[in-house]
């Protein structure tokens, strides 16, 4: 508290998400006979001839040691029996939306940092006790909303909170109050914090600093020296204080809206008229962006979680609810092979900024 009146900085509680191994994850949604096994996401192995890597693998496959961005012929070798797919990344792309839209859904500051993580800054929930039973909740929502699991860390900065995230993977929660930053950080080897690689890991090892601990207590003149400025950073880990806000970087890449049926339903008209519906609230909602999209895809999620998307990209910009209804349903009808389905979505992206001087100069 102290140190919060001397600085003048705020008190936060910032909230981190990773998702569980999460390309096999979908995978193993998609095709729940995947589930228990050793999946391996990547290039085609070719019975150990195969040359690229592996994507991510199921924590079934890490216990054999296999990693990501190992050779596939390495994994091969570890686990000859692993099931081993082809990343499909459209499928990802659109379960990372859910997991987006889910984790925006409350409000919070917001910033995805990568297909599979983002930071919330839950500092109005006022203390870590109910920032935990917020976590819990995301936690029970992935689950039972999008049936995958994640992992978060909660502490007072974005950095020890991307760290927390990792340490109780997978589907695990570590909270780090203010208070325990060093007992915590500490005992950790210096590569743990995001940033610092194989160089700075042997450089550091060259002043003998092997932990957080070390970092923290060595000369600041020294390490400034030797790394420059982003050295007071690097030793400001374990102080809590870290001015890196949570903040959407990029601008709106898609919209999309969905809905999961009452009960699964194969009926046309039923399906009809939710694309209807769809097609007029994306657009209200690009209209609202002063935005006009050029692609247009539609998801279909069968009963047992398999889903299908199809996308389709027009010559021209639109933002005309029609023009999506009529792209959608020809989608729909390409991917609907008439089984009942849970969830239909349409998503607009390939967007260009709606510029009115422009149109009036065009009249
Ligand atoms: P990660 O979050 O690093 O890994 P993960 O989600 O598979 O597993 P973990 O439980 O440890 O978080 O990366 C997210 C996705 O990014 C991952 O599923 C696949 C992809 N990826 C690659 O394609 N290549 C890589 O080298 C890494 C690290 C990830
Ligand atoms: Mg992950």
């Amino acid at each position: 508290m102290l140190m919060e009146e001397m600085t003048g900085k705020p008190k936060r509680i910032i909230l981190h998400l990773d998702m569980d191994s999460f390309y096999a994850s979908v995978e193993m949604r998609e095709n729940p006979e995947l589930i228990g096994n050793p999946v391996v996401i990547g290039a085609d192995p070719k019975n150990g001839s195969g040359r690229g890597v592996v994507s991510t693998c199921s924590y079934e496959a890490r216990a054999f040691g296999i990693r990501s961005a190992m050779p596939i012929s390495q994994a091969f070798v570890l686990c000859p029996h692993a099931i081993f797919l082809p990343p499909h990344i459209p499928r990802y792309v659109d379960a990372s939306g859910e997991v987006m839209t889910l984790l925006k859904s409350h409000g919070f500051p917001f910033q995805q940092v990568s297909i599979d993580e983002a930071f919330l800054d839950v500092s109005t929930l006022e203390n870590y006790p109910r920032a935990t039973n917020f976590a819990n909740r995301i936690r029970n929502d992935i689950r039972t909303q999008l049936r995958l699991t994640c992992s978060i860390g909660i502490a007072p900065t974005k950095l020890v909170a991307k760290i927390a995230s990792d340490v109780n993977k997978p589907d695990g929660l570590t909270v780090v109050e203010p208070g325990n930053l060093l007992p915590f950080l500490g005992p950790m080897t210096v590569r743990k914090i995001p940033g610092v690689g194989k160089k700075a890991e042997a450089e550091l090892f060259e002043l003998g600093i092997r932990t957080i601990r070390d970092l923290a207590e060595y000369d600041i003149q020294i390490l400034i020296a030797r790394f420059g400025r982003s050295a007071i950073a690097l030793q400001g880990i374990t102080s809590g204080i870290d001015d890196d806000i949570v903040e959407e970087r990029d601008g709106v890449k898609s919209v999309s809206r969905e809905t999961t049926f009452p009960e699964d339903t194969n009926d046309e008209p039923v399906l009809t008229a939710t694309i209807d519906a769809l097609a007029l609230d994306v657009c209200r909602n690009l209209a609202d962006e002063a935005l006009r999209c050029r692609t247009i895809t539609v998801k279909v999620r069968y009963t047992g979680f398999v889903t299908r998307t199809k996308a389709r990209t027009l010559p021209h910009y639109t933002d005309n609810a029609s023009t999506v209804r009529s792209c959608a349903l020809s989608l729909l009808r390409d991917i609907f092979d008439g089984r009942p389905i849970r969830l239909l979505g349409i998503r607009l992206s390939s967007f260009e900024k709606h510029d009115t001087r422009q149109m009036i100069l065009n009249v």
